[in-house]
C-alpha cells in the first residue's frame, strides 16, 4: 500500500495537491478538516462541538479525529493506499496512527511538507475565504491563530515522522503544478522502492 501523509500549515496547499494526487495514483483521500466540515454541515452531536473550536481556529479533540480516522480505515479495507490530509495534526495523533495501520499489517511510506511562508499563508487563506464562505478563512485573526496552533501543537509531527526517516520537505511556493510535479517525483521514487 501507499500511505502518504501531507503536511503543512493552513493553506500550504495540501488540499489542493490530494485532488491531483488521489486522481492520478488512486488513493483515497482522507481529510480530517473536510470529515469535519460534512459533520458541521449536518449539524451532528460532533459537528456542533467541533464547529466552536474550528471557527475559531482552534484543533478539535484528539479522540475525535482519530476515531473518524479508525471509521474511514474499516470501510475502506480494499484501498490501495490512502492519503492523509490535515492528519495527524498532534504527536498523539501520529502514534495513534501508526497503530491504527500497524493492525491493517501496514504503514506509513512517507510525509511530505510543504513549506510555505506565513504571509503568503495568510494571503492564499483570506483568498479562499472570498470565494468559499469558509468563516475561518475570512478573519485575519482566526487565521493567525491557526498558524500559531500549526506551529505549537502540529509542528512537532514533523519530527515523529523524521524520526523514523520518512519526512521529506518541499518548496509550496511554486505553481500547483510545479509543486505536484515535485510531489508526483517523490512518490515514484517510493513505489520503485
Ligand atoms: P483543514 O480543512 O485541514 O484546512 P487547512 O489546513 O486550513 O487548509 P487546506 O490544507 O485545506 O488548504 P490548502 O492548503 O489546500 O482544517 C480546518 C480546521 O479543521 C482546523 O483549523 C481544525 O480546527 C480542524 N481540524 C482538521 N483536522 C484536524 C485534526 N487532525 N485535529 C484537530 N483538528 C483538526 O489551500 C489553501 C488555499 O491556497 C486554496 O484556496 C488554494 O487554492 C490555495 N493554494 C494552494 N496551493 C497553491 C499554490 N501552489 N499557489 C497559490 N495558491 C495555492
Amino acid at each position: 500500500m501507499l500511505n502518504l501523509v501531507l503536511f503543512g500549515p493552513p493553506g500550504a496547499g495540501k488540499g489542493t495537491q490530494s485532488q491531483k494526487l488521489i486522481e492520478k495514483y488512486g488513493l483515497i483521500h482522507l481529510s480530517t478538516g473536510d470529515l469535519l466540515r460534512i459533520e458541521k454541515a449536518n449539524r451532528t452531536p460532533l459537528g456542533l462541538e467541533a464547529q466552536k473550536l474550528m471557527d475559531d481556529g482552534k484543533l478539535v479533540p484528539d479522540a475525535v479525529v482519530i476515531g473518524m480516522i479508525s471509521n474511514k480505515l474499516d470501510s475502506n479495507r480494499q484501498a490501495v493506499g490512502f492519503i492523509f490530509d490535515g492528519f495527524p495534526r498532534t504527536v498523539v495523533q501520529a502514534e495513534a496512527l501508526d497503530r491504527l495501520l500497524e493492525e491493517k499489517n501496514t504503514a506509513i511510506s512517507g510525509m511530505i511538507g510543504l513549506e510555505v511562508p506565513d504571509d503568503e499563508l495568510e494571503r492564499r487563506l483570506l483568498q479562499r475565504g472570498k470565494e468559499s464562505g469558509r468563516p475561518d478563512d475570512a478573519n485575519p485573526e482566526v487565521i493567525r491563530k491557526r498558524i500559531k496552533e500549526y506551529n505549537d501543537k502540529t509542528a512537532p509531527v514533523a519530527g515523529f515522522y523524521k524520526a523514523q526517516n520518512k519526512l521529506e520537505n518541499i518548496d509550496g511556493t511554486g505553481t500547483e503544478e510545479d509543486v505536484f510535479a515535485v510531489i508526483c517525483s517523490i512518490i515514484d521514487s517510493w513505489l520503485k522502492g
